[in-house]
C-alpha cells in the first residue's frame, strides 16, 4: 500500500467505527438498558488530533500524539443535539474537554473538531476534568469542573496534589469564560450546580474532602447556598447524603450530574465508592430530594443502581462506574452516560417514570444482614400470595 492508500484505509475504518450503530443488550434488570458497544473510546478521536498526514513529515504514518481515553462527560441537549462533554484524556496524563454530538444520544457520536480552549485563571491548573454542565436559570450554562494543581505546601512530594472546583460558563459550548474557582475552607471535587435558584440563591451539591484522594473523616455530599457564581464562595455547607459504615458509600461519594426534576421530587444520580482487597469498587446510586425543600432525601434506595459489568471491569482503573452526565428527553426518556474503569464511556437508556419507580420502590439498606434478610423475606412472601 502506498501512503495515500494507507490514510485512505485508515479513514475507513475510523468512518466505519464512527458509524456503528448500537444495541440494547439482552437481558437486563428492568431498571435500564445496557448497549453493546461503549459510545466513545480514544479510538473515536478525530484522527486530525493525532496523525501528521504530511507524508515527507510523517513518513510511517504514525501517531504523533496518542489519546489514551474517553471517560466522565457531562452532558446536555441543545437546540435538539445531544452533547457530551468528555474527558479526553492524552498519552501524557493530561485530560481535556472535548465536545462530541450524536443524532440520538445512543451511536453515531462524532467530535467537534478542536478541543475546547478553556481558559486559564491566574492560578493555572496541571489537570482538568469531570465537568458537570447545567443549563441554568439564569439563562448560562454552568460547566463545574475540577483543578488540580500540585501541593506546593509538599514540595518533596510529587504526588501532593489539590482538588478545587473550578467554573466557567458559556451559551454554546464553544466560547468559554471562566469564572474564579469556588472558594472553600476544604478541598473540593464532584461539585455540581442545581439548575434553579433556591431563595434566590445559587445552590451548589459538594463535596468538601480532607486531601485530594481521602475525603476524611466527614465527606458526603454537601449542600451550599452562594449568592454569586461570578464570586462563589461556600460560606455554609450542609451534609445531605452521608456515607455509613457497610454500604457502597463507606469510604466515599459524589453528586453525578445536577438532578432531574420530576413531578415526584428531584432525582439524582451518584457514586459511591468502598474499599476491597483489591482497591476501590466505584458504583452508582441514586436517591430522591423533596421539590419543596431540595436538601430533605425522600427517597433512598439501597445498594447500587449501576456496576461496572463483563469487559467494564477492565481498563485503567479496575472497578469503577463513574457518571456525571444524563439527559432527559421530552418524552421523558433517559440516557445516563457511565464510564467504566475510566477509559471509556457507555450509555444506558431508562425513563423517568421508572427511575422514580426505582427510587421509590427499592428497599433502603437496613444496614444489617439481619435487616436485610427481613427485607428479602417480606418480598417472597408477597409473591407467595401472588399464587
Ligand atoms: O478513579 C475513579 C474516579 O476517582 C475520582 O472520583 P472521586 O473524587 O469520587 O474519588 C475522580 O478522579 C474521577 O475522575 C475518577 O473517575
Amino acid at each position: 500500500m502506498n501512503y495515500q492508500e494507507k490514510v485512505q484505509a485508515l479513514r475507513q475504518r475510523h468512518e466505519a467505527l464512527l458509524q456503528r450503530k448500537n444495541q440494547v443488550m439482552e437481558g437486563g434488570n428492568g431498571i435500564y438498558e445496557k448497549y453493546e458497544y461503549p459510545i466513545l473510546t480514544a479510538e473515536h478521536t478525530p484522527l486530525e488530533w493525532k496523525y501528521d498526514f504530511n507524508e515527507q513529515d510523517n513518513p510511517f504514518l504514525m501517531q504523533r500524539i496518542m489519546m489514551n481515553a474517553v471517560l466522565n462527560a457531562g452532558a446536555i441537549k441543545l437546540d435538539g443535539r445531544y452533547l457530551l462533554i468528555c474527558r479526553v484524556e492524552g498519552a501524557d496524563r493530561k485530560s481535556f474537554f472535548a465536545v462530541a454530538e450524536s443524532p440520538n444520544g445512543i451511536d453515531q457520536w462524532r467530535f467537534w473538531d478542536e478541543p475546547v480552549t478553556m481558559p486559564d485563571t491566574e492560578d493555572p491548573a496541571t489537570n482538568i476534568y469531570d465537568m458537570r454542565v447545567t443549563q441554568h436559570e439564569d439563562g448560562w450554562i454552568y460547566g463545574v469542573f475540577c483543578a488540580e494543581r500540585h501541593d506546593d505546601s509538599q514540595p518533596g512530594n510529587l504526588s501532593a496534589a489539590t482538588a478545587t472546583a473550578a467554573i466557567a460558563r458559556t451559551k454554546d459550548l464553544k466560547t468559554w469564560y471562566r469564572l474564579p474557582d469556588l472558594k472553600t475552607k476544604s478541598q473540593q471535587r464532584n461539585v455540581v450546580l442545581h439548575p434553579e435558584f433556591v431563595d434566590g440563591k445559587y445552590a451548589l451539591y459538594t463535596r468538601p474532602q480532607d486531601g485530594f484522594i481521602d475525603t476524611g473523616s466527614g465527606g458526603g455530599i454537601g449542600w451550599a447556598l452562594v449568592d454569586d457564581m461570578t464570586h462563589a464562595e461556600v460560606k455554609e455547607e450542609k451534609i445531605i447524603y452521608e456515607r455509613k459504615y457497610h454500604t457502597i458509600t463507606e469510604v466515599k461519594n459524589g453528586e453525578g450530574p445536577h438532578p432531574l426534576k420530576t413531578p415526584k421530587g428531584w432525582l439524582h444520580l451518584a457514586h459511591g465508592v468502598r474499599g476491597t482487597a483489591d482497591g476501590l469498587r466505584y458504583v452508582l446510586y441514586m436517591y430522591m430530594t423533596s421539590l419543596e425543600d431540595p436538601t430533605k432525601v425522600i427517597a433512598k434506595p439501597g445498594g447500587f443502581f449501576l456496576v461496572p459489568e463483563g469487559d467494564e471491569y477492565i481498563g485503567d482503573v479496575m472497578n469503577v462506574a463513574f457518571a456525571n452526565g444524563w439527559i432527559k428527553d421530552e418524552d421523558g426518556k433517559v440516557f445516563i452516560y457511565y464510564a467504566s474503569a475510566d477509559t471509556r464511556l457507555h450509555v444506558a437508556t431508562s425513563s423517568v417514570d421508572r427511575l422514580v419507580d426505582y427510587c421509590m420502590n427499592t428497599p433502603e439498606d437496613g444496614l444489617t444482614t439481619s435487616a436485610s434478610v427481613e427485607t428479602i423475606k417480606k418480598l417472597i412472601a408477597k409473591n407467595r400470595n401472588q399464587k
